[in-house]
């Protein structure tokens, strides 16, 4: 089995599950990770374009199959290797549509959050406002979903850590970094806390990433990153005091 990743959040969904699955007690078949670097466009090279038509990571090849989407080789790597994360039968619906909604929901708007508040410092204010706005309503508006599907529940879909937590997680624990202010909702906060403090997400975050910068991008990283070219926001420049 081959993952093509790159330590970002849909990346690490699935750097996540498979430490998850090996703390539940499986063994897993040796894996190749395989870092492709973004940066460097090697998304779009024609073997992984063979691999994944979308030309993004992740990517999971297991045999002939290639599967695209990080929730999809969430689920695979789920129904592959059972474990609570994802029960069998009926159960599983309490599990999968919170999956799809990550996918549908979080992920799209929470990553163009991020990236009107960093990756665009060279646009006009102007321009951002409405998306900046649209997005973070929007962001938000999903917190107050998940903290009400939270309640007083430890994990996403109850008493049991599944696919769902995984699928979210890697989104929302970057609050800080695209400024989705979800301290309104103090169970959000403990659930990010819960979940970081799982060993099996400990090192499911730290693929690709120095040990330092689990939780944060060092002064060094962050200059690299605008040596490349690219212009991040740091945040004195940004309204924002989160
Ligand atoms: N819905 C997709 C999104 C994948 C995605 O956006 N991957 C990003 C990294 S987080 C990527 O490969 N970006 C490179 C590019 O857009 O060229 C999934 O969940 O797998």
């Amino acid at each position: 089995m081959e993952i093509w990743t790159a330590a970002t959040p849909n990346g690490w969904k699935v750097s996540i599950m498979l430490e998850e699955l090996k703390e539940a007690g499986i063994e897993l078949p040796e894996i190749e990770i395989k870092t492709i670097n973004l940066a460097k466009g090697e998304q779009f090279t024609e073997l992984f374009t063979q691999h994944n038509l979308n030309q993004k990571i992740p990517v999971l090849i297991d045999g002939e199959r290639s599967i695209m989407e990080s929730c999809a080789i969430l689920q695979y790597l789920a129904e592959k290797y059972p474990t609570p994360m994802l029960p069998a039968g009926e159960a599983r619906w309490d599990i999968l549509p919170w999956v799809y909604w990550q996918a549908a929901n979080v992920g799209p708007n929470f990553g163009n959050k991020l990236s009107y508040t960093r990756y665009m410092d060279d646009v006009p204010e102007a321009q951002k406002q409405h998306p900046l706005e649209r997005f973070n309503k929007e962001a938000l508006r999903l917190m107050a979903v998940l903290a009400k599907q939270l309640g007083n529940n430890p994990w996403i879909c109850g008493t049991t850590f599944s696919i769902a937590d995984i699928a979210v997680y890697p989104w929302v624990r970057g609050w800080k970094w695209s400024k989705v202010d979800i301290t309104k909702y103090p169970n959000v906060l403990e659930w990010v806390q819960r979940v970081r403090a799982r060993p099996g997400v400990e090192r499911g975050i730290s693929y690709g990433v120095p040990k330092d910068e689990i939780d944060q991008w060092s002064e060094a990283r962050k200059a690299q990153y605008r040596r490349g070219g690219s212009s991040i926001a740091d945040n004195a420049k940004l309204k924002s005091d989160l």
